[in-house]
């Protein structure tokens, strides 16, 4: 075929011309405007669909090949999916990003400017949406059948605002002016049942039959986001649900005398995927977000069901074989009873058949071990919205009992330890063990935070079915983390060994020959410093802060959690402003400390330490003994695309939570990726991070998780750290005045209080020496150039095994066992 035959093929990338005629054509077909009058927004749009039918002509081909193929699939359940921004990634990925960005320089426009206009789709809180999102890029570049399945959010994670120092959440409105990437799928509408009650009927053959008459029947619309893999040739789906009301009117439960009650009970349809709830390792144990997740699990079954029997009709005997379910935490382990529902009520298979069949198709990753964040819920809540569906579930537990007492003959105490139920002044359900009885695998996130799941958190489970429990190492895509992020440094790697490594990112390990090369070092670091720059321009447009580019760059960057102890660096970085202070020729490299970090909403302590930051920031920012050695900045509204400028022009990783406490993290996977270096406790991802860049390249600190609970054990005082050393005493103290508050004495007291009086239960005061020292040393080494350079060099060519591509790889081999599917023209 020749060139321009093969440009008549409707998948072919376009060229530079075409693209520019496709922009065009959409501004004035789709958009109804022209190029003198559009504005950047209508620019974004018209590029958007310049390259959607592209998108749509890839999605129906992989529809079609998955069809005929008939594909085992796995289907991703997740409440959240924090996809961020979609152009750049959609243009990187179909390799026409240089082409767009050549195509609209032409017409007059910066590609960089139009991409500002998109807005962060933000249907998440942080690692665990995140990890979500990069789980799908990897399974469409690596080819293979999947679906991701989640909630249509109205609204996604708040806006946050900082207002005099304080967090002010705003409501997010990524879909206001429309959203050119998703499709309406009115075709595949499903209905979902709650409220109501349950009827038992004997059948002919004897057999008990149950009847659930709902109160009420909510819509769910389907929207598909089109998921582009690398060098554009799968194209999966994420299908978001959106509740609406249902036209059904409810006969059953009218006649049965129950209309009142129904009325009563009727939940507003629309309200079901209004908002995500914005919590992150916090249990929110409200109705509205047990419907929020039954909702979505029931729409994503019924909609697996309906393709599966498209091509196998009512034999279920071959459904485990082709359909795998990832429940990402227990927020889907609803799903579990729903299946055995449909089996049992619909499909009328008998329990165990039906047990067969369901328990070969979950599998559920475990993302934390704090137990707030574990999630229960009461069992009259669940018989009140879902009858039916808590009928099942003490079945499930009636029978996993029985199994239970063959292992450990009569001993109520690990029956009351490993029962689903609760027993308490209220009954609650335990969507951690249900999920693990149901579910063929069980999986950690990090070495560390899968060996903790084993031996602190289900160690009967492990011991009941051994090799059930099992780790899969978070990861993150480079394609978004690195090749679209940091675009410089992508150049500079291509030049150096080539340009297959985002498909392949052990390949970066061919940069550590030249981690001793002077003339590599100073490209790199040269990257590292433009970097820097472009965000020190962010920085003083968001903040009018002006920060120098030469000094260090330290970066926090997570949800703020206690646990993660953005505090601990708040309180060196007031000591450093201390020894400032008290000695203004006190020699440190300049530095410049910069945090973005949301706090739920009744999160008080963490509001209160968000407002801390801000109140030190800016007395030591306006304070001119400081002579600028020390700079603090929190930018608001940190999101996925905010992270996109910070990590590339980060210096120093800060992963400091307390061992034991992060199960993985993602963050520091893409700051090292991006040649920050880590200063971290051996919590979570960490420990990996640390063998693969080697010690020499890292800043380990603090307490071990051995160390942890030993001294846990033996009775922490925190108060004893506060007498022992003065500076931790003087800082305490500090939070006590108003000098960081003027005429507010006491603002700032409620981080002292969790300290000292409350018990610092994530020990703070146990790390901060510690802590104190692994700052001076990076301080130290950052004063050789040569050797800083080499650090970051090999901290990115070390990333190889955090790719998610390795994380997919680990799921496909230990727990989905599938087969990429070659796409067909
Ligand atoms: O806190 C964890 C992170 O350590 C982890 O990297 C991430 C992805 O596995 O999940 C986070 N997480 C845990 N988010 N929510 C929870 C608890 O529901």
């Amino acid at each position: 075929m020749n060139a321009k035959a093969a440009k008549t093929q409707p998948s072919s990338p376009l060229d530079k011309a075409e693209f520019k005629a496709a922009i065009v054509k959409h501004l004035h077909c789709s958009l109804g405007t022209d190029e003198n009058k559009a504005n950047n927004h209508a620019w974004w749009k018209a590029t958007c669909a310049a390259i959607q039918a592209q998108v749509l002509e890839g999605l129906r081909k992989t529809q079609k090949s998955h069809y005929f193929n008939d594909t085992r699939a796995v289907h991703y359940f997740s409440a959240e999916f924090l996809m961020g921004r979609l152009l750049s990634n959609n243009l990187q990925n179909l390799g026409l990003f240089d082409v767009a960005s050549g195509a609209l320089k032409e017409l007059g426009v910066e590609i960089t400017d139009i991409m500002e206009e998109e807005p962060d789709m933000a249907l998440g809180n942080g690692g665990l949406g995140r990890l979500a999102a990069c789980f799908i890029d990897s399974l469409a570049t690596m080819e293979l059948p999947a679906i991701g399945y989640g909630i249509h959010y109205e609204h996604g994670l708040f806006r946050q605002e900082i207002k005099s120092g304080a967090q002010i959440e705003r409501p997010d409105s990524w879909r206001d002016y429309g959203n050119p990437w998703e499709i309406c799928r009115p075709e595949s509408i499903q209905e979902v049942p709650l409220f109501g009650y349950v009827e038992t009927k004997y059948g002919e053959s004897g057999r008990i039959q149950k009847e659930w008459h709902p109160g009420s029947i909510v819509k769910g619309i389907p929207w598909d986001i089109p998921v582009v893999g690398y060098e554009g040739k799968t194209v999966n789906v994420l299908r978001l649900w959106q509740s609406d009301s249902s036209d059904y009117f409810n006969w059953d439960v009218f006649n049965a005398g129950g209309y009142v009650d129904a009325q009563r009970e009727n939940v507003q349809a629309e309200t079901i995927s209004k908002v995500l709830y914005p919590n992150d390792e916090t249990e929110a144990g409200k109705e509205l977000r047990l419907i929020q997740q039954y909702f979505f699990c029931s729409c994503s079954l019924k909609d697996i069901i309906r393709r599966y029997k498209r091509a196998h009709g009512d034999d279920w005997s071959r459904f485990a074989d082709q359909v795998v379910i990832q429940l990402n935490d227990t927020h889907p382990a609803i799903a579990i009873p729903e299946l055995m529902r449909i089996l049992v009520d619909r499909a009328e298979l008998d329990w165990d058949q039906a047990w067969g069949i369901s328990t070969k198709v979950f599998a559920y990753t475990n993302h934390t071990l704090l137990p707030e964040a574990l999630e229960k819920w009461p069992a009259r809540m669940i018989e009140k919205i879902l009858p039916r569906h808590l009928e099942i579930i003490y079945e499930i537990n009636h029978r996993f009992m029985a199994e239970v007492d063959k292992k450990w003959p009569s001993d109520n105490r690990i029956k009351a330890k490993l029962s689903i139920i609760e027993e308490g002044n209220e009954k609650m359900v335990r969507m951690g063990h249900l999920s693990v009885i149901g579910s063929f695998a069980v999986n950690g996130v990090a070495e560390m935070h899968s060996r903790l799941v084993k031996s602190d958190l289900f160690p009967e489970f492990d011991a009941l079915w051994p090799g059930k429990l099992t780790n899969v190492t978070n990861g993150i895509t480079p394609r978004r983390w690195l090749k679209a992020c940091n675009p410089e440094l992508s150049k500079l790697i291509d030049k150096k060994i080539g340009s297959d490594w985002p498909k392949d990112l052990y390949k970066l390990e061919a940069l550590e020959k030249y981690a001793d090369n002077k003339t590599f070092q100073k490209q790199f670091m040269q990257v590292k410093l433009n970097n820097k720059q472009l965000l020190a321009d962010e920085i003083r447009e968001s903040l009018d802060i002006e920060v120098d580019v030469n000094a260090i760059f330290d970066v926090q960057i997570k949800r703020l959690h206690e646990y993660k102890r953005q505090h601990l660096n708040l309180l060196h970085i007031m000591a450093l402003y201390r020894r400032l202070l008290e000695n203004p020729d006190y020699d440190m490299v300049p530095r410049v400390f910069i945090f973005g970090a949301k706090a739920a909403p009744g999160y008080k302590l963490a509001k209160d330490i968000i407002y801390a930051i801000n109140k030190v920031a800016d007395k030591i920012n306006n304070d001119p003994r400081v002579n600028n050695k020390i700079k603090v900045v929190f930018l608001p509204n940190y999101r996925v695309s905010l992270a996109e400028k910070m990590i590339p022009a980060s210096d120093v990783s800060e992963q400091i939570s307390t061992a034991g406490k992060e199960a993985s993290g993602t963050g520091n996977m893409k700051l090292a990726l991006n040649g920050a270096i880590t200063v971290g406790t051996l919590d979570g991802a960490n420990v990996e991070i640390a063998e693969e860049v080697g010690d020499d390249n890292i800043f380990i600190f603090g307490l071990t998780v051995e160390e942890v609970h030993e001294l846990k054990d033996n009775g922490y005082k925190p108060y004893d750290y506060y007498y022992r050393d003065p500076e931790i005493k003087a800082v305490l103290d500090w939070l006590e005045t108003d000098y960081f508050t003027p005429g507010k004495p006491g603002a700032l007291v409620s981080i002292k209080q969790s300290l000292l009086d409350h018990g610092d239960q994530y020990m703070v005061l146990a790390d901060f020496r510690s802590y104190c020292d692994a700052q001076i040393a990076i301080d130290e080494a950052y004063r050789d150039k040569a050797r800083w350079a080499k650090m970051a060099i090999i901290n990115t060519a070390k990333m190889g095994k955090f790719t998610s591509d390795r994380s997919i790889k680990d799921y496909v081999e230990r727990i989905w066992k599938l087969s990429p599917c070659k796409i067909e023209n």
